[in-house]
This record gives structure tokens, sequence and C-alpha cells, in this order.
């Protein structure tokens, strides 16, 4: 008897037994199925490294160089600098320089410019006269070098020019500050003096920078109409606005090259203001010279 009940008990346990492993055996294989099933409809961008991902990996690697700055000459600086630029264009060679200049520091170039401004002249070619090229250029200006300024900005942005130009601040002519009221205009010319046009030269003006010191409602953009050649022939008209146009908004610098590295003129160097529809234009010109200034 005994033997019996003790077989039947080992029996009913063995079955009890059999019977949680197979269910632990399904629930284990379920979560499982969930799981791979989970893994597999994920979307393959999230397990891919993501571009962003990995941009973000470089600009990490780019500031941990930024801030191990090399170190440096005599005439050099302890520090990196961060300034961002936009090629805008290599023919010609012009770049875009968001908030160059803080709005505090266009105000007060503008105020320091506002009571000394007169009707803005030009250059004349062999031939031309006062009359003959009137309306070419409207605006009103005036002329202020850094070391005028007691305030210290043009200081600031004469030493921000030197150094994305590399190009030393004693080679650079004293600010055109300008202001274009509506209907002003600059049409398309060359800041480089061609001697066979202007006679022989001293020196030459190899570079602009162009600080605008407001934003303007509509128009006034500053054009380059010959970029890459387009519009390049005899019929171009030059108080068409047309070409590559820049947007003046305050604080932002354009600086183009008017001259190659090789010493002559880039012809599609030309370039315009082109009239102001709405608003008021101020810009901070300074041109640059392959030589010292001497005056
Ligand atoms: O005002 C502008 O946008 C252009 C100025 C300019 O061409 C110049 O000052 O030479």
């Amino acid at each position: 008897m005994m033997k019996v009940n003790k077989g039947r008990h080992h029996h009913y346990w063995s079955k009890k037994l059999g019977l949680t492993v197979v269910l632990l055996f399904c629930f284990f294989s379920f979560l499982l199925g969930l799981i791979v099933s989970a893994f597999i409809n994920q979307d393959i961008s999230n397990i891919r490294p993501r571009p962003r991902l990995l941009k973000s990996i470089e600009e990490g690697r780019e500031r941990e160089r930024e801030h191990n700055p090399l170190p440096h000459g005599n005439t050099g600086e302890p520090s990196m600098s961060l300034i961002p630029f936009q090629v805008l264009s290599w023919k010609p060679r012009a770049l875009y320089f968001p908030s160059f200049a803080t709005s505090e520091q266009c105000e007060s170039i503008i105020n320091m410019a506002k009571v000394q401004l007169k009707p803005s002249t030009l250059a004349l070619r062999k031939g031309e006269t006062v009359e003959s090229t009137q309306g070419v250029r409207t605006s009103s200006g005036m002329f202020i070098s850094a070391s005028e300024d007691k305030t210290g900005v043009l200081d600031l942005i004469e030493q921000k020019i030197a150094k994305v130009t590399m190009i030393p601040s004693s080679h650079g002519e004293a600010f055109n500050v300008l202001r274009y009221e509506i209907g002003q205009r600059y049409q398309s010319h060359y800041d480089a003096f061609h001697p066979a046009e202007y006679g022989p030269q001293k020196s030459q003006r190899v570079a602009s920078f162009l600080l605008y010191l407001s934003d303007v409602e509509e128009g006034g953009e500053t054009m380059f109409p010959f970029e890459n050649g387009v519009y390049m022939d005899s019929s171009y008209d030059f108080k068409k606005c047309i070409g590559l146009k820049v947007k003046p908004r305050k604080g932002d610098g354009l600086l183009f090259y008017s001259v190659f590295p090789n010493g002559t003129i880039d012809e599609l160097s030309l370039h315009g203001s082109c009239p102001v529809i709405k608003g008021e234009k101020w810009v901070a010109t300074k041109w640059i010279r392959d030589r010292e200034d001497e005056d």
C-alpha cells in the first residue's frame, strides 16, 4: 500500500513540475519574441549612427582643439577665434560675416557719423567731371579713422577686419561711413584703380570690407552684376541691379577682393549699391590697399 501511495505521489509532483517548466518556457519564449520583434520593427535610422550625431562628434573634437591653442609667436594670439563666415562667391572672392559687430557698436558708429555727413564724392577717371558723373553715387558720407574715434569701437572693428583678411590695419584707409536714403544708390564700379583709366597709382585697393550698420526694409543690396561671369557683356547697363545681391543686415560684414593674388584687377569684382526702396541704409566701408596707407 505504502509503496503504491509513494509512487502516485511522485507521479503527481513530477507532472506538476513538468507543467510549471512548460509554462515558464512559454512565458520566456513569448517575452523573447516581444523583445526581438520590437528590435526588428525599430526605425533603422535609430540604429545607424545619424549624420547629426556624427556632426556633433566632429564639433566636439573641433571644440577640444579650440580649447587647446598652440604656442604662439610674438605677434600671435594666445587663444582661438571663432568668427563665422560664408563664402558667397569665388568669382569674385566674396565672404559674408554674420554678426561681425554688435548692434551697440553699429549705433555708436552711426551717431559719430550722422552729424558730419556730406554728399559722397567719386574718384574721377580721365575725362570725367563732377557734372558728367552726377547720379552715379548719390549717398551721403564722411571719413573717420579709428584713431579719431575716442569710444574705441572703430579700433575694435579695424582689428577684427585685419584678422579676417590677414592684412595689417596699417593698409586700411579711414572708414567711409555712408547713408543711403530712399532712391539713393551707387552704380556699379570697381574699387581698384586701373592705371589706364586713373593714371599711375602709388598703391592699389586690393579688398573692401563693408560693415552694414543698419537693416534696410527694401532694396539697398550690395550687388555683384558680373558674379561668375554672368551678364558680363558690353551691353551691361551700370545702373542695373542684377547678379549676386547681398541684403544689408545690421552688424553683418561683407569682404570681397578686387585684385587677384598676382596683382591684376579681378573684372568680376564690379559691384554697387542697389537703390534703397524702403527704409534707410547705413554702411561703413573700409578699403584695404596692397601697401601701408601713407596719408
Ligand atoms: O553701399 C554698398 O553696398 C556698396 C558701397 C561701395 O560700393 C563702396 O563703398 O565702394
